[in-house]
C-alpha cells in the first residue's frame, strides 16, 4: 500500500470508498463512519480504537484511492515559525519596507495566524497543486499541520503544503492573502495520525522536488526547530473562533529554497514526516 507509512500507530484515511484505519500496519474499513463527524470527536483515538475493536482486518488500500483528509473543516497556517522562514520573508519583501514586520512576529508573543484554505481549494496526495496565473515565483511550503478538534484538541497530525506566491507576498505584505489562497493552492494527507502523543518531536520533515527525473531541490528540518509550542498556536486560532467540524492548522514552513528557485509545471513535490507517511503532487 503506498498511503501508510508502515510504522507503528493509528492513522486514519479518507478513501474514495470511506474512512480506512491503519493500525501498525494493518488495515480496517470503517463502514459507515461519517468524516465530519470523526473530526468532530474530542477523542479520535478512542473512537476509532471502539470502531475496529469490532472489525475485520485484510483490506488492502491502493495509493490511488486515498483523498485529501478534509471535507468541512477549515484550514489555517501559522507563519514565521522557523528562523528559516522569518529570513527568507524579510529578504523577499525588503523593496517593499516589510522586513521589519517578519523580524517582529517571529519574536511576538502573539503568533501570525491566517486562514489557508478550504476542500474546494486542497488536494491530496497524488492530486495537482497549482502556480497562479499572474505569479512567477513560486515554492511549495512543507509544513507539520495540526488535526484539532471542535473542543482545541490536538487529534492528530497530517503533513501540509502551504503554496505560495513569493512575488507576490514579497510585493506587499498586505497581498498575503492573494499569494496563500487560490484554487489548487493547499495539499494535505497522505492521511492522519491519530493522537497528540503520536508524533515524535524529534522527527524532520524532509521535502524533494523532482524535475524531468532529477532531483532540483531537497532539504529537511527537525520540528525542535519550530519556534512555538503547537498547543498556543492552537489556544490562539480558538481565540473568538468556533470551528463545529474541528479544523486543521499548519505550523510554518522551515524550509524555502534559495531565491534563484521557482516550481514549475510538470514538477513533483513530496513531503515526508516519518510516522505520518508521503505527500506526493504534482505541479499543474
Ligand atoms: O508571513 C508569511 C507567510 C509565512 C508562512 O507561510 C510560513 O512561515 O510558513
Ligand atoms: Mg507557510
Amino acid at each position: 500500500m503506498g498511503g501508510g507509512s508502515g510504522e507503528g500507530g493509528v492513522r486514519l484515511f479518507r478513501t474514495q470508498t470511506g474512512c480506512v484505519v491503519e493500525r501498525d500496519g494493518v488495515y480496517f474499513r470503517v463502514d459507515g463512519a461519517n468524516w465530519d463527524s470523526l473530526l468532530a470527536s474530542e477523542d479520535l483515538a478512542g473512537a476509532l480504537g471502539e470502531l475496529i475493536a469490532v472489525l475485520t482486518p485484510g483490506l488492502e488500500l491502493e495509493a490511488a484511492e486515498i483523498l485529501a483528509p478534509i471535507s468541512r473543516q477549515e484550514v489555517w497556517a501559522a507563519g514565521v515559525t522557523y528562523y528559516r522562514s522569518r529570513g527568507a520573508r524579510m529578504e523577499e519583501s525588503k523593496d517593499a519596507g516589510g522586513g521589519s514586520f517578519y523580524d517582529r512576529v517571529y519574536s511576538a508573543e502573539r503568533p501570525e495566524l491566517f486562514f489557508k484554505s478550504t476542500a474546494s481549494r486542497t488536494v491530496g496526495t497524488g492530486g495537482v497543486v497549482r502556480i497562479r496565473a499572474d505569479s512567477k515565483w513560486n515554492v511549495p511550503e512543507p509544513e507539520l499541520t495540526l488535526v484539532v478538534s471542535p473542543g482545541g484538541r490536538i487529534s492528530g497530525y497530517t503533513i501540509g503544503n502551504d503554496m505560495s506566491s513569493r512575488d507576490i507576498e514579497g510585493e506587499n505584505p498586505l497581498y498575503l492573502p492573494q499569494a496563500k489562497v487560490y484554487s489548487g493552492s493547499c495539499a494535505l494527507g497522505p492521511g492522519i495520525l491519530v493522537g497528540e502523543e503520536a508524533l515524535d518531536r524529534a522527527a524532520e520533515i524532509a521535502i524533494e522536488i523532482e524535475r524531468a527525473g532529477s532531483v532540483v531541490f531537497s532539504g529537511r528540518v527537525a520540528l525542535t526547530e519550530l519556534k512555538r509550542e503547537p498547543r498556543v498556536l492552537v489556544e490562539y486560532l480558538f481565540r473568538d473562533n468556533v470551528f463545529p467540524e474541528g479544523c486543521f492548522l499548519m505550523t510554518g514552513t522551515g524550509i524555502v529554497p534559495d531565491s534563484s528557485f521557482t516550481l514549475a509545471s510538470g514538477d513533483w513535490i513530496r513531503i515526508s514526516i516519518e510516522g505520518i507517511g508521503v505527500l506526493e503532487n504534482l505541479v499543474g
